[in-house]
């Protein structure tokens, strides 16, 4: 059964800005909201990928505007062969990723964001690099809201969060 987001995603990126709603509401522009669900997803993105890199993360910013909890609990893509999701801690001195077994919960009223270094979708098994300037389109799958079709913008790797040298006086002239 194709559901209305698909059919939706199937139009074009005009309706996929628009959303699932057949009335998209004029102050999320860029998010991507279900009909049956208060779920929104913003700035869906990925970095892009070396040739022979067979994993990438895909990061977003997920609100819940309703009053049950919601739950991220899985995820698809046409350019990857699984997808995960996944967060990040500290073993020992070790940073590693971990599968989240039971999902990524999105609270009643609150927001989650996927960034680097925390929570995040793993592309695995890429089957092609991303490529940057790319759009990629992603499924999330929601214990409450079902499936959401989003797209992922694929950015440069050099395009790293800034770190802020402006605190330094950076570009200022020193004495
Ligand atoms: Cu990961």
């Amino acid at each position: 059964m194709i559901r209305n987001c698909l059919a939706a995603a199937l139009l074009g990126s005009a309706a996929i800005l628009a959303g699932c709603n057949a009335a998209p509401e004029a102050d999320t522009p860029a998010a991507t909201e279900t009909a049956a669900s208060s779920i929104a997803v913003t700035e869906p993105w990925s970095r892009e990928t070396a040739e022979g890199q067979n994993a990438g993360g895909a990061f977003m910013t997920i609100a819940n505007t309703g009053t049950d909890a919601d739950r991220l609990t899985g995820s698809s893509t046409p350019v990857a062969g699984r997808v995960e999701i996944h967060t990040m801690m500290m073993e020992g001195d070790v940073m590693r990723m971990r599968q989240l077994a039971d999902g990524l919960e999105v609270p009643a009223g609150g927001t989650v964001t996927l960034k680097p270094g925390s929570f995040h979708v793993m592309l695995m098994d890429l089957k092609q690099p991303l490529k940057a300037g790319e759009k990629v389109p992603l499924t999330l799958t929601f214990a409450g809201a079902g499936a959401l079709e989003t797209e992922l913008e694929v950015r440069p790797a050099d395009e790293m969060p800034a770190m802020d040298h402006s605190a330094h006086g950076g570009d200022k002239p020193h004495g």
